[in-house]
């Protein structure tokens, strides 16, 4: 019997912060998690890296054009059959306003408030290391 080989995925997302606080969006209806507040980004396309896959899908996502900074934390999670392989960079600078155009809306929150939010399980497990890698 031939071996299912596993599934990853690379996933690249933004800490995107200003005054104390970090970005989330709320991730839209007929995406997987729905309604669940992420950090802006996606899923790495082929032939590009990291810090361009962030640059594009925070292009895409909010409108702005970012400047992004150091990779601050790098995970893994699985969902069923498939995992992810999820590398958090932190971004301080950009252009523009940010925009709910991927997300139902948009908010900036306190590190300690992410707790308290509906938040993706690849994100909650590793919150300390979030929170941690905010200060
Ligand atoms: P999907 O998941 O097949 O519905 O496709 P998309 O396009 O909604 O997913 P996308 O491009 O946002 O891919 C990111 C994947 O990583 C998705 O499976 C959700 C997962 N994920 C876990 N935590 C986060 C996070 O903080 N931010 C983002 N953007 N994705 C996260």
């Amino acid at each position: 019997m031939a071996l299912k080989r596993p599934t990853w995925i690379p996933v690249v997302t933004g800490l995107i912060r200003k005054n104390g606080k970090v970005l989330v969006g709320q991730r839209p209806v007929g995406h997987s998690l729905a309604g669940q507040w992420e950090f802006p980004g996606g899923k790495i396309e082929k032939g590009e890296s990291p810090e361009q896959a962030l640059v594009r899908e925070l292009q895409e996502e909010l409108g702005i054009e970012a400047d992004v900074g150091a990779l601050k934390i790098a995970s893994t999670h699985g969902y069923g059959d498939t995992g992810i392989i999820i590398l958090f960079f932190e971004v301080l600078f950009w252009k523009g306003e940010p925009k709910a155009i991927h997300h139902m809306d948009l908010r900036w929150v306190e590190p300690a408030e992410l707790g308290g939010l509906a938040i993706p399980d690849a994100n909650k497990k590793i919150l300390p290391r979030i929170i941690e890698s905010l200060r």
